[in-house]
């Protein structure tokens, strides 16, 4: 009944309208923060100190992980039982014969309305042995990320409608080639428009495999009630089950799945990473698979690496009016109680540990709070420390182009919210000294 549907559409964005103009005003002024008292990611729950990495692995990080999964992303499902994985394309003279292009097409169970998902994938040609990789989850289509002839198109939309104003992103052949930086945003500057010129050649030039899907491919981004996507597989989530930012990741994994079984990419060393609410996924697929090797956040924000408490930009409250479908429903009891949360966003960077994490922020893109997100990486720091290693070596927050950090990185840069050449370089640096 396609009519009704559209006015329940039309009238539940009228009340999500009515309730955001009720929200309290955003606050940007750094002297109105308020007072807080982070939770110690060295003190068990019951008080008791966290003195060894062996007492992180085998006590507060399965305590951390579950505080996130119950309270803030949900408990997701794992490795589904009917999942396939067929090589749809695998060409050996792509990119005027310097890459090989696969696509793999992925199921998620057996039956018959599993959705589609695309998982493509470039591999730098002449290389000996299995080369690491970046997974990056992409937002308009893999399509989108080079203007490659024979990249699929693919039919999933994620009818994100809320972003940017943007009203209608369907992946469609006239974006071809978009998005210079993969990851997807708005603005990306520091790529031309000269053949060559953007993240994909830049990071098969340096070693590294890329692998992209879209995240309209695993689940769509906006509050369908979870009747869609690979929510449709399952039973409606409990209030302390996956939101869509968990389903994202779990794709994540699904797609780490498939990588295990490709010979030419070496499955050990995958970086994962997303921009803004892709970030926050990024951070979250790390945290529930410790497989991948490195996660990187860029422009992540709230409920990605900055501190909740600081209610700085977007807050808890906001992000779970705005968007009630990204985090487990449990999430929404802290909208008016922030300190009562039993973590903050430092431990989702802790959960990632001994393993490398980067957190990207921009100077104009004060929403995301680049100053939370900073803290997040430092307060993150004593976890590294029971590993003997070093975090982000630096206790202010860095001046824009100014990059810090031994396994927890960081940079400020000038700009908006966008992935840039700038960051990618960031990346390809870290990622050269931690996985090569
Ligand atoms: C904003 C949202 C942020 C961020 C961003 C994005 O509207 O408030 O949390 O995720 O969208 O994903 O582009």
């Amino acid at each position: 009944m396609p009519t009704l549907r559209n006015a329940a559409t039309a009238l539940g964005l009228a009340l999500l309208t009515m309730s955001e103009t009720q929200l309290p005003a955003v606050n940007y002024d750094e002297t109105k923060v308020p007072q807080y008292t982070l939770p110690d990611p060295l003190k068990m729950q019951d008080g008791s100190p966290v003195k060894s990495a062996s007492d992180w692995v085998e006590k507060r990080r399965p305590e951390v992980l579950n505080l996130f999964r119950e309270h803030v992303y949900g408990h997701a499902p794992g490795r589904p039982e009917g999942l396939k994985f067929k090589v749809t394309q695998n060409d050996d003279t792509a990119l005027g014969g310097k890459a090989i292009r696969r696509e793999v097409l992925i199921t998620f169970a057996r039956k018959e309305e599993t959705p589609e998902a695309h998982l493509l994938i470039y591999i730098p040609k002449n290389t000996d042995g299995p080369v690491p990789a970046f997974l990056v989850i992409n937002f308009d289509g893999n399509h989108l990320i080079h203007p490659d002839p024979a990249i699929s198109i693919s039919k999933s939309w994620v009818r994100n409608t809320r972003r940017h104003g943007i009203t209608d992103n369907r992946p469609k052949e006239s974006n071809r080639g978009n998005t210079k930086s993969i990851a997807g945003g708005n603005v990306e500057k520091g790529f031309s428009d000269k053949p060559g010129d953007n993240a994909l050649e830049q990071i098969l030039s340096r070693g590294y495999a890329l692998a992209t899907i879209y995240y309209g491919d695993i689940d769509p981004d906006y509050d369908d009630g979870f009747e869609n996507g690979v929510h449709r597989l399952y039973p409606k989530p409990k209030p302390n089950e996956w939101g869509s930012i968990a389903t994202w990741a779990w794709g994540l994994s699904r797609c780490l799945d498939y990588l295990e079984t490709d010979r030419e990419i070496n499955a050990k060393k995958v970086a994962v990473m997303g921009h803004s609410r892709l970030g926050k996924t990024a951070l979250w697929a790390a945290a529930e698979d410790e497989r991948f090797a490195m996660a990187i956040s860029n422009n992540s924000g709230c409920g990605g690496a900055a501190l909740s408490r600081r209610e700085f930009g977007e807050t808890v409250k906001r992000i779970n009016t705005s968007f009630p479908h990204w985090f487990c429903d449990n999430f929404t009891q802290y909208n008016d109680r922030i300190n009562d949360l039993p973590v903050d966003q430092h431990q989702l960077i802790t959960l990632a540990a001994p393993r490398p994490v980067y957190i990207a922020s921009a100077t104009g893109d004060e929403w995301a709070d680049p100053k939370g997100e900073f803290l997040s990486g430092l307060h993150a720091g004593p976890v590294y420390g029971l590993f003997g290693l070093k975090g982000v070596e630096a206790t202010e927050q860095p001046k824009p182009e100014e990059p810090v950090g031994a396994h927890i990185g960081y940079h400020l840069r000038t700009g908006e919210h966008a992935v840039t050449a700038y960051d990618w370089a960031q990346y390809l640096d870290f990622a050269d000294r931690h996985l090569k």
